[in-house]
């Protein structure tokens, strides 16, 4: 093989081999194109956040498998804030009720989504895949999954700024969770990356890093899949058997 296949890349030039894979982030799936451009109807917004529901309450359960691989007091001092975040502490109530919020203002229930009764097959494969990723991976690869929030503060300013216009039925107060997860995504990119040139050294790590940051943006993108055949195609599994 030729020298420039076997070694390893500059810390500049991994970090540009991870964000040039932001093409491949779900922000350019069709579904959030109709989305962002005003194209959904209310069915299909409501499906996307009662699916997403199941997304957004698996992640302290991601989180804290990677804590539970991590022996590195320091690192499970910072990562802890994640679960915090989404679990909520005294005086903040966190990105799940936020979300739970966010469900009231498209007109759905709270039992809508704790059910996960909306959660398509689809969906929850996706995400169970990334959950059972982080519990079977060393900590420092399921950190290096997380780095799709590298290019998710444009998506969460993309709603925050076409949703009032074009979905003005949606109640504002449900946007709070965009706005509340622009900043901590900063902030958990900022580290996530840190371990990430830190810890994939070699040529063979590195691509292994871009492989991993791969499925993760796969994960996204399939979940998508789905909400598009139930709710652009109406076609949800099992349309079709009376
Ligand atoms: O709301 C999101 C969130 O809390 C997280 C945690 C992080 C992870 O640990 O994988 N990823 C993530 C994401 C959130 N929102 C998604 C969106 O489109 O609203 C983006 C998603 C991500 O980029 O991985």
């Amino acid at each position: 093989m030729a020298a420039s296949e076997t070694t390893p890349w500059s810390r500049e030039e991994f970090e540009r081999q991870l964000r040039a894979k932001e093409k491949y982030y779900h922000i350019h799936h069709p579904f959030h194109v109709l989305m962002n451009s005003g194209k959904l109807e209310r069915p299909a917004i409501q499906g996307w956040v009662a699916n997403r529901f199941y997304y957004q309450t698996s992640i302290p359960v991601k989180d804290a498998a990677i804590m539970a691989n991590c022996r590195d007091r320091d690192v499970r001092r910072m990562w802890v804030q994640r679960i915090i975040d989404h679990d909520g502490t005294e005086g903040d109530t966190g990105g799940i009720e936020a979300w739970l919020q966010l469900g009231e203002a498209v007109g759905l229930s709270r039992e809508d989504l704790i059910s996960e009764r909306h959660v398509l097959p689809g969906v929850r494969f996706a995400i169970d895949a990334y959950v059972n990723f982080a519990r079977g991976a060393t900590w420092q690869e399921a950190a290096c999954s997380s780095l799709t929030e590298l290019f998710a503060p444009t998506i969460h300013q993309r709603r925050l700024e076409s949703w009032p216009e074009h979905y003005p039925w949606i109640d504002a107060k449900g946007y709070n969770y965009f706005r509340k997860r622009l900043k901590e995504a900063r902030r958990d990119v900022e580290h996530g990356l840190s371990v990430t040139l830190d810890y994939f050294r070699t040529r063979p790590e590195q691509e292994r890093a871009l492989q991993i940051l791969q499925f993760k943006l796969d994960v996204l993108w399939t979940m998508l899949d789905a909400m598009w055949m139930a709710y652009i195609e109406n076609k949800p599994p099992y349309f079709c058997v009376d």
